[in-house]
């Protein structure tokens, strides 16, 4: 029956065709390995969030989905996610963060969906302006931007 499942969701979510996903999540989930295009991803429940960023000036409106959800939705069992971005930029961040904090995984600032060429198409941002403790550089490494794969470990 897991396995069912699994397949169903590679099926479901893998997108079309030869073009990479926009997010790759591999690991200790169900089926090992899920590709994610845009579409995907949008059609988890939404999720808003306005904070300053350590890149921008003044604060923002982002809005994505919670990866405590996507994470939920892959069946992820592990402690550590490896996230990496397509300028192959590599950071792990212990799953706990996304249960401790509603972090946000946004396609969109503003109302507009980040670009590639600026911090898209997925960047990881954390709630720092409601959380004292996060306005530390631990978490800073963890605003990953260009975001493209998931390793669950
Ligand atoms: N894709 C990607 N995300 C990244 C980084 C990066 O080099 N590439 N740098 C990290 C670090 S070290 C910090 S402090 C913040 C802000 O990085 P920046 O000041 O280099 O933009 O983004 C994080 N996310
Ligand atoms: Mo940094």
């Amino acid at each position: 029956m897991r396995s069912r499942i699994a397949i169903c969701l590679a099926t479901s979510l893998l997108a079309a065709g030869d073009a990479p996903p926009t997010l790759r999540i591999t690991g200790a989930i169900a089926g090992g390995t899920v590709g994610f295009d845009l579409e995907a991803l949008r059609s988890l429940p939404q999720a808003g969030l306005e904070t300053s960023t350590v890149v921008t000036d003044g604060t923002h409106l982002f809005t994505g989905f919670l990866m405590r959800d996507l994470l939920e939705k892959v069946e992820a069992r592990g402690e550590t996610v490896t996230a990496t971005a397509l300028n192959e930029y590599i950071v792990d961040i212990p799953i706990s963060d996304f249960h401790n904090y509603d972090v946000v995984v946004a396609y969109e600032m503003d109302g507009k969906p980040l670009e590639r060429a600026d911090k898209g198409p997925l960047w990881i941002v954390y709630p720092r302006d409601d959380h004292s403790e996060l306005q530390d550089i631990r978490f800073d490494y963890r605003w990953v931007w260009q975001l493209s794969g998931l390793e669950v470990r």
